[in-house]
């Protein structure tokens, strides 16, 4: 007889939360992401160990390794710089033909993807919102609701990351709040 075994890692599908010994977690704090916000001055007043995003990770293979597939989940914290939103970092993969997919679990936001020739387009997340990040596009994830904002991903195990060409060269367009609405702003410098 064969025995049935349990798997390695759960997920509480009410939370996205991740359990079980594989699993690994980072914390983005305000301190780590200077640059990112358009309002310098608004980020300089605000405290650096303010938690802005966590993730977690089950990478069942080593990275790298062509063929297998990687799984996550995020939470962006509710708040702003500033009238811009709580955001990841954004990247694209290293590997530029390697695609991702995003699914939102709770709260409110806005997928930024972007592709080579620096096109942006945004689409709306929010609980049971499934979103194909295509090869190529850069991606960003910003939380535009008064909750915090969850999501899972599934990424392939090749596919790398890059966060130098979204920090030099942005996404051309930033999320912020305008008479207290989201709005797809084209990037301008910061002004009085
Ligand atoms: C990985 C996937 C996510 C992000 C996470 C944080 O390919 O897209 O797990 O790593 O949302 O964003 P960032 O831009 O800081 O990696
Ligand atoms: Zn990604």
């Amino acid at each position: 007889m064969l025995d049935i075994s349990t798997t390695r890692v759960t997920i509480d599908w009410l939370t996205g939360r991740l359990s079980g010994n594989a699993i690994t977690s980072k914390e983005k704090r305000l301190g780590q992401l200077a640059g990112l916000f358009r309002h310098q001055e608004a980020f300089a007043r605000m405290d650096p160990d303010q938690l802005v995003y966590t993730v977690q990770y089950w990478m069942p293979i080593d990275e790298g390794t062509p063929g297998g597939l990687f799984w996550g989940n995020t939470t962006i914290e509710p708040g702003r710089v500033g009238d811009e939103y709580f955001m990841t970092a954004g990247h694209c993969h290293a590997a530029l033909n390697r695609a991702e997919f995003y699914a939102a679990v709770k709260g409110e936001g806005v997928l930024l993807l972007m592709n080579e020739s620096g096109n942006t387009r945004a689409e709306k997340m929010h609980p049971g919102s499934l979103s194909y990040i295509p090869g190529g596009f850069a991606h960003r994830v910003v939380n535009t609701g008064q909750t915090p904002l969850t999501f899972v991903a599934c990424w392939p195990s090749d596919a790398g990351h890059d966060y130098t060409t979204v920090a030099s060269r942005g996404f051309g367009v930033r999320i912020r709040s305008i008479d207290d609405l989201p709005q797809v702003i084209q990037e301008v410098a910061c002004g009085p």
